[in-house]
């Protein structure tokens, strides 16, 4: 007869989930100019005069485009920031976050 002793696994795995990344994604309104989204845009997140304006653009026409995807702190620290740089020239500019699938 065989015997097989099976040792207990004492080790926990240790798996290190990567955080989930949030998107931010800016929000068309009637009312805030089209080259103040654009100037927001390359403000706030670094974006071309070209990719600021695509951005603006599909927004304007579909009524949302996903701006960026960043570690959830800095995506709100963003949408924050660009939101109130529309607030303070009281335009309804909204940009809000959202985690990434
Ligand atoms: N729809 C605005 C206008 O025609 C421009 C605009 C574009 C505003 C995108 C917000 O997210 C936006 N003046």
């Amino acid at each position: 007869m065989s015997q097989t002793a099976i040792k207990p696994r004492t080790k926990a795995e240790t798996r290190t989930e990567r955080p989930r990344l949030h998107k931010v994604i800016l929000h068309n309104d009637d009312y805030t100019p089209r080259e103040f989204v654009v100037a927001v845009l390359k403000a706030e997140f670094g974006m071309t005069e070209d990719h600021a304006h695509n951005v603006m653009i599909t927004a304007h026409r579909l009524g949302s485009c996903v701006v960026g995807v960043f570690a959830k702190d800095i995506a709100e620290t963003k949408a924050t920031r660009a939101t109130d740089a529309g607030r303070e020239m009281g335009f309804p500019l909204l940009f809000t976050t959202e985690p990434e699938d």
